[in-house]
């Protein structure tokens, strides 16, 4: 082993921390061994096809962790860490007002930003940080000792920032380095074994049960990571027989006949699991804290601001119905669906409402002059492949966490939240967040670029028209 590409790092970083959650939490292995059980028989079912979204080695090899941090400053060092494996932050996601239980965090997902990298590997990992300064969650007074309690932590050991820092500038690290930045970027997310305070813990979790476990004790850790399967609806129904409860419904859009869009996802409820405890009389004995669960979600294709929009229509026209007449969620979204979205990726493309590249379907014909993508598609000279959505969605996510809350917790709409945004927590970090629709658009731009030297000709992309009021 010499020197280790940043993707070579990505790469076994993930593997590391999945082996270690494993050792945490077994019932992730369980969800794993399915996953990989569903995805060897339903690439066996649909063949090549099966691969449109992603190798199988890529998806087999796919994870998304998720974790919380503190303060600003847990953010910003986070971001170091992160940027060492070639992750960098992409997309806000503001979950105070997502949930109805009290959520008090902001978010970013880091990860690979270029078609290569994520084809290497696409490790990602939703990353939180507690809006202590909220006032509609905390007290003036809880938010100091929140405060004080978070900044004499120290969740990343300087010597892990360091080498993190050497290899973001390096694009990686030599052997023995790369060894020793692995070591400690992994253990930086181990469950601790320091003792919680019971007393602390247990205020902080009245107001939310994510800020006692963000704020309420002494580390980070992996709250969940998350392996990608490619039929969920398979998945849900092996661990059900399995007898593992699963939460009641796969979040997002819903199982239906047109291709699969965005993210589907579904969770098993948080298992209980030992923590050391101090007392309120001093002692410090054994006791359980039920925070960490298991995920598994289904990715398909990234859609456009327009399909996006439409998306979110769907989605508000959904709960209309479903307050109004009432049903099941799953059948009612399907119902909507079936009604408002094309069934076909070639309908997707034709109202500009999903991202696709274009490569050529067999040797270059002669042409000369400019040329259409829509002309070039007709004639089959170029064969359009969808682009997998590699982000996160805002509702479920703040479904997620809630559906693995223990209380409501407690929320006063009667104060102004603290304004978050993309720009602050990207000033937060000191790096510019990407804009996922930026990141999907720059993969067809290049995809377009391409065919243009091979053609020898401008060929203009007039697939993407803007189509936001097709509702
Ligand atoms: C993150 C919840 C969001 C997802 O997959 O949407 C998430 C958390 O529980 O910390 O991971
Ligand atoms: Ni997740």
């Amino acid at each position: 082993m010499s020197f280790q590409e940043s993707w070579q790092l990505r790469a076994e970083f993930a593997r590391r921390l999945s082996e270690m959650y494993g050792t945490e939490v077994p019932a992730y292995t369980t969800l794993v061994e399915v996953s990989e059980a569903v995805n060897r028989d339903f690439l066996h079912r649909e063949g090549g096809e099966a691969e449109r979204l992603g190798s199988i080695d890529r998806v087999t090899a796919e994870r998304h962790g998720a974790i919380r941090v503190g303060s600003p400053e847990e953010l910003s060092q986070v971001a170091r860490v992160f940027a060492a494996f070639g992750m960098y932050p992409v997309g806000f996601y503001d979950l105070r007002d997502a949930a109805a239980s009290a959520v008090p965090v902001v978010s970013t997902a880091f990860r690979p930003t270029d078609a290569t990298e994520l084809a290497r590997n696409p490790f990602r990992v939703f990353t939180s940080m507690l809006a202590t300064d909220d006032p509609r969650f905390f007290t003036a007074d809880q938010l100091h000792r929140l405060r004080e309690f978070i900044s004499s932590r120290t969740l990343f050991p300087a010597e892990l920032l360091s080498l993190a820092d050497r290899a973001a500038e390096a694009g990686g690290l030599a052997e023995k380095e790369a060894a020793n930045l692995l070591e400690l970027a992994t253990a930086a997310f181990e469950l601790s074994e320091d003792p919680v305070d019971h007393a602390w813990y247990r205020e902080l979790e009245e107001v939310s049960a994510v800020a006692a476990d963000i704020g309420g004790v002494s580390s980070t850790h992996i709250n969940h990571l998350t392996p990608r399967v490619l039929d969920i609806d398979d998945l849900y129904r092996r661990m059900e027989d399995l007898g593992l409860a699963m939460i009641d419904e796969v979040q997002g859009p819903p199982d239906w006949r047109g291709p699969d869009v965005l993210l589907r996802q579904t969770s098993f409820r948080a298992l209980s699991e030992d923590r050391v405890f101090r007392f309120e009389d001093g002692t410090v004995g054994p006791g359980a804290l039920r925070v960490r669960f298991g995920e598994v979600e289904q990715r398909g294709i990234a859609l456009t601001p327009a399909g996006r929009a439409l998306y979110d229509r769907m989605v508000i026209d959904t709960d209309r119905r479903l307050r109004e007449s009432g049903g099941v969620r799953t059948d009612v979204a399907r119902e909507v669906w079936e009604e408002h979205l094309p069934d076909t990726e070639a309908g997707l493309l034709g109202q500009g409402l999903a991202y696709f590249t274009f490569e050529l379907s067999g040797p270059a014909p002669a042409v000369t002059g400019p040329v259409r993508i829509s002309d070039l598609l007709d004639a089959g000279t170029v064969a359009a492949s969808p682009i997998v959505y590699e982000d996160f969605l805002p509702r479920s996510a703040a479904g997620i966490f809630q559906s693995n809350l223990t209380g409501q917790g407690t929320k006063d709409a009667e104060q102004e939240g603290t304004p978050y945004d993309l720009t602050r927590l990207a000033e937060i970090m000191g790096r510019p967040i990407a804009d996922p629709f930026q990141l999907y658009q720059h993969q067809v731009d290049a995809s377009v670029a391409h065919l243009s030297e091979q053609l020898n000709t401008p060929v203009i992309n007039d697939t993407l028209k803007e189509n936001a009021d097709h509702v």
